[in-house]
Order: C-alpha cells, then sequence, then structure tokens
C-alpha cells in the first residue's frame, strides 16, 4: 500500500468537544472560516476522568483536534494548526501580532474571563460547590473587573488591530459575550460595547453556524 492510500484512508479531521463551550466554539468558528471539513464528537460528561473521552488529552480538558493520527490540545493550537492547514491563506491576527500593551492586556483578559467562567460553572454548576466561597466569590468579582475593562478599552483596541480576515482576540471575545448571555452568567446590560461588538461579529456565516448548544446524547 502506498503512501497516498494510507493518507486516504485516515479519517477526516475531528473536533472533540461540547457544543456548549467557548473554547469549543473558538475553534468551530475557526474551522469555518479556514474551510477546513471537520466532524464533530461531543464529550457527553463533563466528570469523566478517562482521557480517552477527551482524545487522550491527560489534562482532561476539550477542545482537542484529531488530525492526521496526532491529537492537538487546546484552542489556540487548534486554531493554528487549522490556519496552517488552510486550503487557502487567511490573514490572521495572532497573539505575538499584537503590538500594544493594552491590545496584549486585552488577549490576556479575554483568556482569563474564559477560565472563570469555566471555573464558576464546573465549580457552581457540575460540582454543585457553595456559590458563596471566596473562591467563587473573587473568580465572579475579577470576571466583572475584567469585563468593566475590556467595555472600555476594547473599541480603540479593535481600531488598533492590523488588517485581518481574523483575529484570536476578536474570535475569543465573541465565543467570551456570547457564552456569558448564553449560560445566563451575569447581566450583560453594563456591557454595550461588548454586545454591540459581539452582535456585529455575530453576523459572519462561521458565527452563524456554531451557535451554543447543549449536546444530547443519543438514545440507548
Ligand atoms: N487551555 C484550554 C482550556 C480549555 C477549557 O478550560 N475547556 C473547558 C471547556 S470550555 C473544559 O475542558 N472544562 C472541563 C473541565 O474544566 O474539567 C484551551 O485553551 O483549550
Amino acid at each position: 500500500m502506498g503512501i497516498e492510500d494510507t493518507v486516504a484512508k485516515r479519517p477526516p479531521p475531528a473536533i472533540v468537544g461540547r457544543s456548549s463551550s467557548h473554547f469549543t466554539r473558538l475553534v468551530r468558528l475557526f474551522a469555518h472560516e479556514t474551510g477546513a471539513a471537520c466532524r464533530f464528537e461531543p464529550v457527553y460528561d463533563l466528570a469523566s476522568v478517562d482521557p480517552d473521552d477527551y482524545a487522550g488529552n491527560p489534562a482532561l480538558k476539550m477542545p482537542v483536534l484529531r488530525i492526521g493520527g496526532q491529537a492537538v490540545f487546546g484552542a489556540e493550537n487548534i486554531c493554528r494548526t487549522l490556519v496552517e492547514q488552510a486550503p487557502a491563506p487567511r490573514r490572521v491576527v495572532w497573539p505575538e501580532d499584537l503590538r500594544d500593551v493594552a491590545s496584549r492586556n486585552a488577549q490576556e483578559l479575554v483568556w482569563h474571563a474564559m477560565q472563570a467562567q469555566v471555573q464558576l460553572a464546573f465549580g457552581t454548576q457540575v460540582a454543585g460547590l457553595p456559590v458563596d466561597s471566596v473562591y467563587f466569590a473573587k473568580a465572579g468579582l475579577g470576571l466583572r473587573n475584567t469585563l468593566a475593562w475590556l467595555e472600555e478599552r476594547m473599541p480603540a483596541v479593535l481600531a488598533a488591530l492590523p488588517a485581518r480576515d481574523l483575529s484570536l482576540l476578536e474570535a475569543a471575545l465573541f465565543c467570551l459575550v456570547e457564552h456569558l448571555a448564553f449560560r445566563d452568567t451575569l447581566s450583560l446590560a453594563p456591557y454595550p460595547q461588548l454586545t454591540g461588538f459581539a452582535r456585529a461579529f455575530g453576523a459572519r456565516p462561521s458565527a452563524q453556524a456554531t451557535a451554543y448548544a447543549f449536546d444530547v446524547p443519543p438514545a440507548r
């Protein structure tokens, strides 16, 4: 059997994650934007401690991209892999292309807010731990402070971004803001700039094709 036959027999790339997860949505959005035909494999049980349920990720985290017999762990790694393998080049602004402190801080804070969402949702909703613990109270306050920071500075940061088809910063911010609404984490009323940005970004076909939803396991 020749190498072409081996490659031809490889399964198409698959994104392993959850339709309700913002990190997963980020990579699904990039897959759509880059024209990558990826299957989707839902992780139904968030409490599973079997790495096989996370495509072999020892951290027991998603998303994971199965591609060419390998597993790529983590949203940013996966986005980079999808762009590298895209049939047509896309101009993407990556974190290392951010040239000023405000935009670099914005990227850091968007990642932070996404992680805080995971902390709050996993801790209080999945694990059922007390919401009034200082662990969650501090995370909630840090999240609101972060959103206020982004609300004030994001318009100038976005205006200063280089020419692009897509930036990781904008795509991640969109997934964050829509996720806050989807999970009803807090009122978005104090953040009109952020919700306005999400409304505009949400018109992209990639955003419309990746709406949040809860995956339902097949009936046995
Ligand atoms: N650094 C990881 C973080 C991914 C992450 O936190 N994913 C969440 C879902 S949105 C997860 O795996 N949650 C399950 C858990 O925390 O146990 C990435 O960038 O992909």
